[in-house]
């Protein structure tokens, strides 16, 4: 009662002392808390790109005896007529534990299911390093969390050299000649051309990582001058950066050979969804320029590959990689990846989710224990992020356009990040020196991370409410529950779905710990909790208020993926994308953010580069162009038995570590080796043809 009353008396007062108050109240921000101090990580042995791998030819070459009995029976040509002219030989000075045996398998566990084979159409092989077999890029950036800083740049791959026109605005680059696709089909630039201009270009087609025409460059250019020579040309003057882009995920051709006669533009009457299912999961022997090729597939249970006979790579001794002979990836959980690694029932496992941390530490400290478990640096992050897109991304109704609206405002941003708790989010996940809180955008510690430039907010209930009302949000009806101001979405409770990855523990435990954090503040959230492909669908069609995401590579390296940065283009950014007219309605910071990164995409001069993402960071951090959330490092188990891992690998930087650790030179030493290949002695079989084919 009496409380009423003196709410009731002293209204007036009330307002006037809670402004003043209000304006005390609102801690004001700082920079963010330096990180616990965490020893575990591991370092790289850095070394100069050329350290790793070049291309040429070798007096001889080798296989593995059954493969050469496929060539004495005349089911192969000899190995000297299967590799290119120069084929990319890696450097046994490079390898830790130098030159291979051949044999054994390497045992994946994914919690993705794959749609198909058309990853060019834009369909999931199921991810967990499947994609990382089959498919093989123009550039390759996996391995650079081990050369030295001044030499990063992405390395050749299936272009093996390039070079700029004198005004920088062409480049001409050579694919290896002769390479073959694993069912003899020779790869040219016909593959290359075919991905580019009726995959990317084509508005029709969306490859699965997102390659965008923007991702390359406004009114970029792409041509074959021969069979092995492509030309690019480019507005700006030698825009480096996109060589990052053609890296794996956004350059890496299918076999034309396959798809081609398969497209809408060359099949009369197919349509683009027919082109984008034509080839399902059940199908066998799908030709790839991997070092494995699909040749068993039993839906929920398991993908079986076996080596490429084709694979146009070898040791500087002239062996033909891969050393192992078959991967497998059993179809179950990533929380049980990490599960199966620990106790040797499975072989790799990217430790990212917080809450297996303890377990898997407490199993891989046993001497006996069958992997080991070495961590990174801190680059798994997660951040919430409120949908900006006020012009009809996702097709909005009423409700959610008024949630954009409230996006939109800045003060209703900062209430949100005010009112999270970021030392309890991390705690809840896993205690100890793990998590960091992370107030967004850059991670403290990578490359471009500048403390001075990250504005933190602070955890404070008061501001929180504070900025909420200045936003114009109350209860007006005394539910617990704000209201939207009448006029907008009728006044209702204001209640915002909340999106995230239902295949990973973490992403739900830290969507579930904003929900309860947002309780207090009279924000309603509700779970919109999705597996796999309906989650990575529903977000890139805008159908979400806010999303909950562990970030991509573009927030640790900066240099890969860049352009994701900010909404660069229509389709690139992961919070705000296209509205139904098409145009992007970018709020004023927003603009500055997008003009920050493509200047650095623009520029080459290191000490501009850093003088950016000092403006980018604060910009992001400021304006919460993302609410951070967590930050924490990665551990990589792999199974003891199997040689070759470079010191330092971290799970997540350029690429994930399937990338990263190099497979194809991964081997298991002849005393160690397990009999756990499915299909021993065979290879794969004809395109389409059932399984693998023995001699
Ligand atoms: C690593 C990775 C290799 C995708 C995927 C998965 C998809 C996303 C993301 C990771 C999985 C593993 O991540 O979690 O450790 O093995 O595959 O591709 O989350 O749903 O769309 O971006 O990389």
């Amino acid at each position: 009662m009496r409380k009423h009353l003196f709410a009731l008396g002293g209204a007036g007062l009330l307002l006037g002392v809670s402004i003043f108050a209000a304006q005390a109240q609102i801690v004001p921000p700082t920079t963010p808390p330096d990180p616990p101090k965490f020893d575990a990580q591991g370092t790289p042995v850095f070394v100069g790109a050329k350290d790793l791998y070049e291309y040429g030819t070798l007096p001889e070459y080798h296989e593995p005896d059954f493969v050469k009995a496929f060539v004495d029976a005349g089911k192969l040509p000899p190995v000297a007529e299967r590799l290119p002219k120069e084929p990319l030989i890696f450097k046994a000075s490079n390898m830790p534990d130098g030159i291979g045996v051949y044999g054994d398998v390497m045992r994946h566990v994914i919690g993705g299911r794959p749609e198909g084979w058309n990853y060019m159409g834009g369909q999931s092989q199921g991810w967990g390093g499947v994609d990382n077999s089959t498919m093989e890029c123009l550039t390759r950036t996996g391995p650079l969390f081990e050369v030295k800083a001044e030499e990063l740049a992405p390395l050749p791959n299936l272009a093996k050299s390039w070079e700029w026109s004198d005004d920088g605005h062409q480049l001409t680059m050579h694919l290896v000649e002769g390479a073959k696709w694993s069912d003899g089909v020779e790869f040219t630039t016909e593959d290359a051309i075919f991905y580019w201009e009726d995959n990317v270009i084509d508005p029709n087609v969306t490859p699965l990582n997102g390659a965008s025409p923007e991702m390359f460059g406004e009114g970029t250019k792409l041509e074959a001058l021969d069979k092995y020579t492509l030309l690019w040309t480019f507005k700006e003057a030698f825009p480096k950066q996109y060589l990052y882009q053609m890296a794996h995920g956004n350059f890496c051709p299918g076999p034309a050979h396959i798809f081609k006669p398969l497209h809408p533009k060359y099949k009369a009457g197919a349509t683009y969804d027919e082109y984008k299912n034509a080839i399902p999961p059940t199908y066998m022997n799908i030709p790839v320029m991997g070092a494995w090729v699909p040749v068993e597939y039993r839906p929920d249970d398991i993908i079986v590959l076996r080596r490429n006979p084709y694979y146009w790579k070898v040791d500087d001794k002239g062996n033909q990689l891969p050393y192992l002979n078959e991967v497998h990836f059993r179809l179950s959980t990533w929380a049980d990846r990490d599960v199966q690694a620990v106790a040797g029932t499975g072989d790799f496992s990217n430790l990212e989710q917080a809450e297996s941390y303890v377990e898997a530490l407490k199993r891989s400290a046993d001497p006996n224990a069958p992997a080991r478990l070495a961590f990174g640096a801190r680059t798994i992050g997660y951040t919430l992020y409120p949908n900006l897109s006020g012009n009809g991304w996702g097709e909005p109704d009423a409700r959610g356009q008024a949630i954009r609206e409230l996006n939109r405002n800045a003060d209703f941003r900062k209430a949100i990040t005010y009112a999270i708790d970021r030392q309890r989010l991390g705690e809840a996940l896993v205690k100890g020196p793990f998590t960091a809180i992370y107030p967004g955008g850059l991670y403290a510690g990578t490359t471009y991370y500048d403390k001075e430039s990250t504005v933190y907010y602070p955890f404070s209930l008061e501001s929180a409410k504070e900025l909420l009302a200045k936003a114009g949000l109350a209860d007006t009806d005394g539910n617990g529950v704000v209201n939207f101001p009448a006029g907008t979405a009728g006044g209702a409770d204001v209640e915002i779905t909340l999106l995230a990855n239902a295949d990973y523990q973490t992403d739900k435990n830290l969507a579930e710990g904003v929900i309860a954090m947002m309780e207090p503040l009279g924000i309603r959230v509700i779970a919109n909790f999705l597996t796999g492909t309906q989650h990575d669908a529903t977000y890139q069609s805008g159908k979400f208020d806010w999303r909950v995401a562990r970030n991509g590579s573009e927030l640790i390296s900066v240099v890969q993926n860049t352009s994701a940065l900010a909404p660069t283009g229509p389709q690139v950014n992961g919070s705000h994308r296209a509205g139904t007219d098409g145009t992007l309605d970018l709020l004023p910071w927003e603009q500055e953010l997008v003009d920050s990164v493509n200047a650095f995409i623009a520029t080459d001069d290191a000490a501009k580069r850093s003088e950016l993402m000092k403006t980018y960071q604060k910009l992001y951090t400021e304006n919460l162009f993302g609410i951070g959330l967590t930050q924490y490092p990665g551990a990589l188990i792999i199974n003891k038995r199997f040689a070759n891992i470079p010191a330092g690998a971290p799970i997540y930087m350029f690429q994930w570590a399937e990338d990263n650790i190099i497979r194809e030179r991964v081997y298991v030493p002849t005393d160690k080796q397990q009999a756990y290949e499915l299909h021993p002695n065979t290879l794969p079989g004809e395109p389409g043809s059932a399984g693998a084919a023995s001699l």
